[in-house]
């Protein structure tokens, strides 16, 4: 075991880093001002390869590891989170499922498209009453034969407006519960699906959080993902890819909130000395620092299980469960630090920390993550 990355892995690190500070950085606060989602700058990742990182190059991917995957969310999280989840739901919940279980055609038609950023994708399980739940859809696709005619609602979309490739999860026999559930690869445009209205949210504002609904929507048999009531499972799985992603925003929205509150405490004077000479705050960034490298360690050590094609399912677990809290606690302290000016805009530490919550609740709540440990660990 060694804990050194590669020359490759330092230059992803590197692009994106340098990607975040020139592209990301500028209008990041107008941008969580007004809703604004950052159109241009996801035009950029996807031309930078940042769209579809793991995917094979045959499809128009990056043929990047998960580990180059981390390291890049870290770097875009740490700047900009509202950008960071388009990038985490393209590859992970839609790039990734299409990639491991679409078919050829599903993948020339749909993947690889998505891969090189020409679109994005969207990943619709949740609804008005199926959150946690996940197996209570009340989304229907009824077989035709040659097509599936889905009716339903789906809720916190998050690309859901910007899409234009929708992998939506929905029951076509309810007699046999979750076997009964398909993934259907759902095209903007297709007659009888609407895009509901925009979310207005705490955090992550600059994303663009929809619902959306099928009325009588006709979807050919083809765009099926994998065998009749492989759905759950499809969702499960490209769910637990999904946790790394948000593991590694969490973490980078506390390593960003921790940069910030490290050279403010370098600055800001108070007493005759800067603030960085106090024990109170040499012990409030000794906190974040330890918590920071765990959480790191924890999503480098999920995504190097996935790498190697090991079970990953409980690494990604602690990793989400943990990396999000640490970004909560992480982005409240350094609020604390900036004092005042931490409550004002300017300094961006306020917006990490109404970034942070949602990481806390998104791709399994941090209650989800404990019960896929627990089960894990007890059996
Ligand atoms: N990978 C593969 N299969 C999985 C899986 C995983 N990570 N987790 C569960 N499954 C399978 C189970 O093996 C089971 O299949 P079989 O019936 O063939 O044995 C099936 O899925 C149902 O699993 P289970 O009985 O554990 O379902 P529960 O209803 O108890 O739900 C939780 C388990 C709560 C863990 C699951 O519903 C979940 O993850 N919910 C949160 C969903 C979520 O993240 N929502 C956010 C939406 S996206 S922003």
């Amino acid at each position: 075991m060694h804990f050194q990355l590669s020359e490759e892995h330092l230059m992803i690190q590197k692009a994106a880093r340098d990607f975040a500070q020139n592209d990301l950085k500028p209008g990041v606060i107008e941008r969580d001002d007004h809703e604004k989602f950052p159109a241009e700058q996801v035009k950029k990742m996807g031309e930078l390869g940042f769209l579809g990182m793991m995917v094979d190059p045959k499809y128009g991917g990056g043929g990047m590891d998960t580990i180059s995957y981390v390291l890049a969310m870290e770097e875009i999280s740490k700047v900009d989170a509202s950008a960071s989840v388009v990038m985490s739901v393209n590859n992970s919940l839609v790039c990734w499922g299409l990639q491991e279980f679409g078919s050829e055609e599903q993948k020339q038609k749909y993947l690889m498209p998505l891969a090189k950023g020409e679109v994005i994708g969207a990943f619709c399980l949740s609804e008005p009453e199926a959150g946690s739940d996940a197996t209570s859809q009340h989304t229907t696709a009824i077989d035709m034969g040659d097509h599936y005619v889905l009716n339903g609602t789906k809720n916190w979309i998050t690309n859901g407006g910007t899409a234009s490739t929708y992998l939506v999860m929905a029951q076509t026999d309810a007699a046999k519960k979750h076997k009964g559930i398909n993934a259907f690869i759902v095209e903007k445009g297709m007659p009888g699906f609407t895009v509901g209205p925009k979310e207005h949210k705490l955090g992550i504002r600059g994303s663009d959080t929809h619902s959306l609904m099928f009325s009588d929507v006709k979807v050919p048999k083809k765009n099926r993902i994998g065998e009749d009531g492989f759905g759950f499972k499809f969702a499960m799985k490209t769910l637990t890819g999904g946790r790394i992603g948000i593991a590694s925003q969490a973490l980078g929205i506390a390593s960003g909130a921790y940069e910030l509150a490290l050279a403010y405490s370098k600055e800001r004077k108070a007493f005759g000395k800067t603030i960085s000479q106090h024990q109170a705050i040499q012990f409030k960034l000794a906190d974040m620092a330890t918590e920071i490298d765990a959480a790191r360690l924890m999503c480098l050590k999920a995504a190097w299980l996935k790498d190697r094609h090991e079970d990953y399912s409980t690494a990604a677990a602690m990793a989400k469960v943990f990396s999000s809290e640490v970004a909560m606690r992480t982005t409240i302290e350094a609020v604390q630090i900036h004092g005042g000016y931490g409550y004002v805009k300017e300094f961006h530490v306020e917006r990490l920390m109404r970034d942070a919550k949602i990481t806390q609740i998104y791709e399994g709540t941090s209650e989800v993550q404990r019960i896929v440990i627990s089960r894990a660990i007890l059996g």
